[in-house]
């Protein structure tokens, strides 16, 4: 049984104090909850890794970052290595989210390096992808996704899967209210588990999580997640409210 997952990617909000609290409000409203077999994932902001790691001490809430550079260290200002973020307990760092790749210029050569990285650092990876509303409207949106996932993920041996959760996150449903429905998430999700069933076998393909983001609410989130290749959501504006995210753990 694949490991379900519900990740919330907090973008560039909360500060120290808001996250704090965040978070304390979170464990006590999934202390509630039966999580079986699932994971809950918050990303804050660097910044406030380690005091989110603190207020998280104890619980089921797993504190991961929002990036990481490739290079082990050097003249890279502003940069945050994998070191750096393990040294402080860090296990998993979102990798290639859309807003990533438009305003940082991340590309899947970039990726493929970071990726690397983190496997030499025995860490974790949410690597994100998804298409434009171009590509979908042009109908390229199965050979957009392959594209990013061989070019960033296909060069890794099958053992390596065990790092990698999928999130495919359709960038015209990013922040807009715009989601896709749970047909195009189970269409796209089982397109995925394809290609990488083709590439390297049908086990990594049925061990892989793979979330859907892009808009995910507690209104929607029970159908997205009732599809059988969708193992959970990477979530960002409803995870800035803890109503809203437990709400949206609790149809997972
Ligand atoms: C997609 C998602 C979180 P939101 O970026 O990764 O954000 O849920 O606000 O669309």
């Amino acid at each position: 049984m694949r490991t379900k997952i519900v990740a919330g990617n907090w973008k560039m909000n909360n500060d120290k104090k808001e996250s704090k609290k965040l978070i304390k409000d979170l464990k006590k409203a999934i202390k509630k909850e039966k999580l079986k077999n699932t994971r809950v994932i918050v990303a804050p902001t660097f910044v406030n890794l380690s005091a989110s790691l603190k207020a998280a001490n104890d619980s089921a809430i797993e504190v991961v970052a929002q990036n990481m550079h490739q290079a082990k260290n050097g003249a890279y200002t502003g940069e945050i290595s994998a070191d750096m973020l393990k040294a402080i307990g860090i296990k998993t760092v979102i990798l290639g989210h859309s807003e990533r790749r438009t305003y940082f210029n991340e590309t899947d050569e970039s990726l493929a390096a970071k990726v690397d990285a983190i496997l030499e650092n025995d860490l974790e990876t949410i690597f994100c992808f998804g298409e434009l509303l171009e590509d979908r409207k042009s109908e390229n949106h199965f050979a957009v996704v392959e594209s990013q996932i061989s070019n960033a993920l296909f060069h890794l041996e099958a053992g390596a899967w065990k790092s990698i959760i999928l999130a495919y996150e359709p960038v015209w449903a990013i922040g807009t209210g715009e989601t896709a429905s749970a047909e195009q998430a189970q269409e796209m999700h089982a397109f995925i588990r394809s290609i990488v069933a083709k590439k390297y076998n049908q086990e990594v393909a049925d061990a892989v999580s793979i979330l859907y983001g892009g808009s995910v609410k507690p209104a929607n989130a029970e159908e997205i997640f009732s599809k059988p290749d969708v193992d959970g959501g990477l979530i960002g504006g409803a995870a800035l409210n803890v109503d809203d995210f437990t709400g949206i753990i609790k149809a997972i």
